[in-house]
Order: structure tokens, then C-alpha cells, then sequence
């Protein structure tokens, strides 16, 4: 399919989707356990999981089905629980066994312990969300060597560590898109800042250096200052203080672009709440942002933009069973058909494959609401 057909499909079937009802399906992955849980039930709560998940692998494997993983960026973000739905729905209706593993808190190391035991589990294939390019190189290689396919979603690693990367849009419409946004809420000039969300973070970095390069190509936006890059972590209280530091630094801000759903909420929150005259814009889920959007001086977001976050995951989930099956190697010209979502093939982009999903969808006051209803 040529690529141009393949995003008028995409959109439509996002659309589609959306109107029947696919984001209602509940986030089914775990809820992340209590900071203060006791010490000794934490160990007795991961023994189970873990032993839940050695029977769910070998469940898998003795029905004849296949067990593939997903580890998520971090617990608490609601991107990623609809991340984990749709990925979840389509390894199931495929035939297989779901393993939805949700480290602690949003770095690598959190995710090197969760791939190890996934390994040790004996898991088909592993799909990671990364919090950092190179850091899970040495890992991901044991699980490769161990037959298990490795790809990535949302967030890359290094093209030599993975089979093909989910990709949810291009990176540089993403960083032109989140570009003009700022400059068309600011007006065409004056100050703003990003706020991010880990420095590590393949994906948000990947977006802010396409935000850089578009402004540097285009004297257009030459009228128009970045002023600081700032990093909540994906947390929303450092979020919330790192916005209101932004506030105090640059007292002639006009925009504040978070390329995060868990940035872009806490930011929207501050400035909504102090009656800032600086505006919000970035990537948000529709349900955590619904209050925030309107284009008055009441709201702080006018709009801001995101994807399907279960067609992501459904997406996901059935190029891991392909890889798995053998109808796909992840390079670049490979093509498939990812279950009830369709056709797609594997592209090469600067020498690294990747599956991509659609264009950013831009949320609105007006259509935030029909959006937020249906659970995305
Ligand atoms: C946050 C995460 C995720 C990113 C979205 C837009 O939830 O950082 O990686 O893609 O925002």
C-alpha cells in the first residue's frame, strides 16, 4: 500500500475506531503498587507476579500459543495503561498469553530488572516503551540471543537492538505539528519552553531535536525563543514544580509546549489554577486534559494533539505475534497484516525500521469531550 493511501486508511480507521467504541475497553494492566507498601510484602507481591508469569509463559506455551510482554515506560502514566489495553486485546485475540510489566519509576534500570526476569520467564517476544536509547543494549542482546523477538513502541532504543520500532507518527510531523502550535499560540513571537519529560527519553528527545530543526529551517519562526528545556520525569508533582519555576524564571513567557501526557496535564493544571496568561499546548490524553481545554482566558490549553492510544497498542501487540509467527523480520519493506487493523509495511527511516501508525490527531475544546468519553 503506498504510504500516502496507508495514512487516509489510518486516519479513518483511528476515527472509526474511536466512534465505535474501541477506547472504552478498560486499562487492564496493574495498578502500580503503594509507595509505602511494607518491605516484605513488596517481595511476596513480586514473588507472585513472578510466579503469576512463569504460569502464564508456560500456559502459553503448552497451549500451543504464544506469551508476548510488554514493559512500559512507568507505572501511574494512563498512556500507558491504554498503551497496555490495546496491546493486551490483540495478543489475545491472536491466541496468546499477555504480560504487562510496569516498572516503578520511568528509568532504564527499572526496566533492565523487569526484561531480565521476563527472560529468565521465557517469554516469546518483548516489546519496550524505552527510557533510554543505549542503556538497555546489553539486555536487550540476552534476550535476542535467547530466541525472544525484541521491538520497541512508542520510544526507540538503538535500531541494532531491536527487530522494527511501533512507531505512533513521524517524529519530525510530530516536532513540525508541536511547532506550530507554539508559534500559533504565541502569536508568531516571544519566549517559550518545553517541558519534557525524562532527559533519557528517546522519544520526547526525538521530538524536541525535529522542534529545533524546524525552527532553525524556516526563518518564519525566527521571532520566536526557546528559552529552556525543562524535565518533570513523567512525575506529576515534579512536573507541577517545574512549570511553576518556568513562571518564575521568564516572567515574559507566552507558551509552555510538554511533548508529554503526564507534563502537559500537571503544566495545564498550575496555569489554569493561578490564572496564568501563558498557555499550555503539547501531546495530552483527552480525559486528563478535558478541563483544561477551551479557547478563553478560563482554560489554559486552546488545543493539543495525541493518537489512538489502544490502535497504538493493538498495533503493538500484533506485530509482536507476527515476529513471533515468522510473517515478519522487521526489515525495511516487510510486509503484513496486523490482525483486524490491517495491512502495514516496514519502513526505513535514517537507517532505522519502523511500523508507523498514523498522524498526530489534533484535540480540540470541541471535540475533547466525545474523546474523553470514550475513555481515551
Ligand atoms: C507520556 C510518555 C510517552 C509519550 C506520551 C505522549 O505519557 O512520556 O512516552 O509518548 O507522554
Amino acid at each position: 500500500m503506498k504510504k500516502k493511501l496507508l495514512s487516509v486508511v489510518l486516519a479513518a480507521a483511528m476515527v472509526a475506531s474511536v466512534l465505535a467504541g474501541c477506547g472504552s475497553s478498560a486499562a487492564e494492566t496493574a495498578a502500580p503498587a503503594a509507595a509505602d507498601t511494607q518491605e516484605a510484602a513488596a517481595d511476596t507481591a513480586a514473588a507472585d507476579t513472578a510466579a503469576a508469569d512463569t504460569a502464564a509463559a508456560d500456559a502459553g506455551a503448552s497451549s500451543g500459543g504464544m506469551t508476548c510482554a510488554l514493559v512500559t515506560k512507568s507505572a501511574g502514566n494512563a498512556f500507558m495503561e491504554l498503551l497496555g489495553s490495546g496491546f493486551k486485546d490483540a495478543v489475545e485475540a491472536s491466541g496468546g498469553t499477555a504480560i504487562i510489566k510496569d516498572p516503578a519509576s520511568a528509568t532504564a534500570d527499572a526496566q533492565i530488572s523487569e526484561i531480565s526476569s521476563l527472560i529468565s520467564q521465557g517469554v516469546d517476544s518483548i516489546l519496550v516503551a524505552a527510557n533510554d536509547e543505549n542503556a538497555l543494549k546489553a539486555v536487550l542482546k540476552e534476550a535476542t540471543d535467547a530466541g525472544i523477538k525484541v521491538l520497541t513502541v512508542d520510544s526507540d532504543v538503538s535500531a541494532d537492538s531491536r527487530a522494527v520500532f511501533i512507531n505512533q507518527a513521524s517524529t519530525e510531523l510530530i516536532g513540525q505539528t508541536l511547532l506550530d502550535a507554539v508559534y500559533d499560540i504565541a502569536g508568531g513571537e516571544g519566549q517559550y519552553a518545553i517541558l519534557s519529560a525524562t532527559s533519557q527519553a528517546t522519544n520526547q528527545n526525538a521530538w524536541i531535536e525535529a522542534m529545533k530543526n524546524a525552527a532553525a529551517a524556516d526563518s518564519k519562526y525566527s521571532k520566536l525563543e526557546l528559552v529552556e528545556v525543562a524535565y518533570g520525569d513523567d512525575e506529576p508533582q515534579k512536573s507541577t514544580d517545574q512549570t511553576q519555576a518556568l513562571l518564575e524564571k521568564y516572567p515574559d513567557l507566552k507558551v509552555i509546549c510538554a511533548p508529554t501526557t503526564v507534563g502537559i496535564a500537571a503544566g495545564a493544571k498550575v496555569l489554569q489554577d493561578s490564572k496564568s496568561k501563558v498557555k499550555m499546548t503539547g501531546l495530552g490524553l483527552p480525559s486528563e486534559m478535558q478541563e483544561y481545554m477551551g479557547d478563553d482566558d478560563a482554560h489554559s490549553c486552546p488545543y493539543m494533539f495525541l493518537w489512538n492510544m489502544i490502535d497504538l497498542g493493538n498495533l503493538a501487540g500484533y506485530t509482536s505475534v507476527a515476529l513471533v509467527n515468522g510473517d515478519l523480520t522487521g526489515k525495511a519493506g516487510d510486509k503484513y497484516t496486523a490482525g483486524s487493523m490491517g495491512d502495514f509495511e516496514v519502513v526505513d527511516v535514517n537507517g532505522a525500521t519502523q511500523v508507523i501508525l498514523g498522524n498526530p490527531f489534533k484535540f480540540t475544546p470541541e471535540n475533547v469531550k466525545e474523546w474523553a468519553d470514550k475513555g481515551m
